[in-house]
């Protein structure tokens, strides 16, 4: 059995890296406990919708103050947060933007989210994509899986409760070619061209798959191909995802596993965040199809 600290010792990881890493996805049985408790005592929140958004800020405070006390993070974004967080008493520079929750109005339907952590060396959130150190995700499913990448391919482990290991499960991974899509958005205000990219997966008899987790989605593709997408819109031009806490982590790991990501015109992990909370439209799959909906936007 291939224990996580061991598989990252191996690629060469920096000791501190690697406790980030442990520390943050071992705070997933803290988090599936608060669901459990959250839909057991607060009723009148589930009620009235409010579940999620109780539970993107208990998951938010509860990573921060976490990350904060280990001393290994000298700053800091979260989706959950208007404002970049410093923390001065840090004994490393490892910067970190993370989604606390990322498709979290899904946990009163019992489907599949998760959490999403990208890792700068140092230098600061506002940095591009391809400056990531490292990038992983857990995903509660029917396993409570983590995904990462530290710049050596992309690797999947899943907790074991009883031994209270992760323990890997897939040490490669490819993105096959794949012929599934999932876009979100409102067909009445996308834009042409995003119209015409869902027309060509029409035409090529491309199944659709939209769970409405983002993270959920980057995983069935890692593992099915096709492709994940929400597009700028007439209403919104940047789409929904936002550029530092979704799009550059998942892409980091989707183009480690061979795959690519794009807002239509150009790789976004080449894209210098100006803000925070810079939101993005987002195409992101195998390398085929995005090298198709690129041609497809430059031809609109
Ligand atoms: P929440 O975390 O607020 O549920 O948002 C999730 C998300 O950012 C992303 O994970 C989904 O892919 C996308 O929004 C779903 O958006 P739609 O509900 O508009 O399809």
């Amino acid at each position: 059995m291939v224990f996580l600290r061991k598989y990252l010792e191996a690629c060469g990881c920096e000791p501190d890296l690697i406790a980030l890493i442990r520390l943050i996805s071992r705070q997933m049985d803290a988090i599936r406990k608060a669901f459990l408790e959250n839909q057991m005592y607060e009723h009148t929140l589930n009620a009235s919708g409010e579940l999620q958004a109780q539970m993107d800020t208990w998951a938010d405070e509860h990573l921060i103050k976490v990350v904060g006390e280990s001393g290994l993070v000298r700053e800091m974004a979260s989706e959950e947060q208007e404002d970049i967080i410093r923390f001065e008493n840090s004994r490393c520079e490892y910067c970190m933007v993370m989604d606390p929750l990322d498709g979290s109005s899904l946990i009163s339907t019992n489907l599949a989210v998760g959490t999403i952590v990208g890792i700068y060396e140092k230098g600061g959130v506002l940095q591009p994509g391809s400056k990531l150190r490292a990038a992983f995700y857990t995903l509660f499913g029917p396993l409570t899986v983590l995904v990462v990448s530290v710049g050596k391919g992309v690797q999947s482990f899943a907790w074991d409760p009883e031994s209270e290991h992760y323990l890997l499960l897939k040490d490669s991974f490819s993105v096959p070619e794949g012929k599934q899509f999932g876009t979100g958005g409102v067909r009445n205000d996308w834009l042409p061209a995003h119209t015409k990219v869902i027309e060509y997966f029409d035409d090529q008899g491309f199944k659709m798959r939209y769970s409405g987790s983002f993270v959920a989605d980057c995983h069935q593709l890692l593992v099915y191909g096709g492709i994940y997408t929400y597009p700028g819109s007439q209403k919104s031009p940047n789409g929904k995802l936002r550029l530092l806490f979704e799009a550059n982590p998942l892409g980091f790991i989707i183009t480690q596993a061979g795959g690519s990501i794009t807002d239509g015109t150009r790789n976004i992990m080449d894209i210098v965040p100006e803000k925070p909370h810079q939101k993005t439209p987002i195409y992101i799959g195998s390398k085929g199809i995005i090298k198709k909906i690129e041609e497809i936007y430059s031809h609109s």
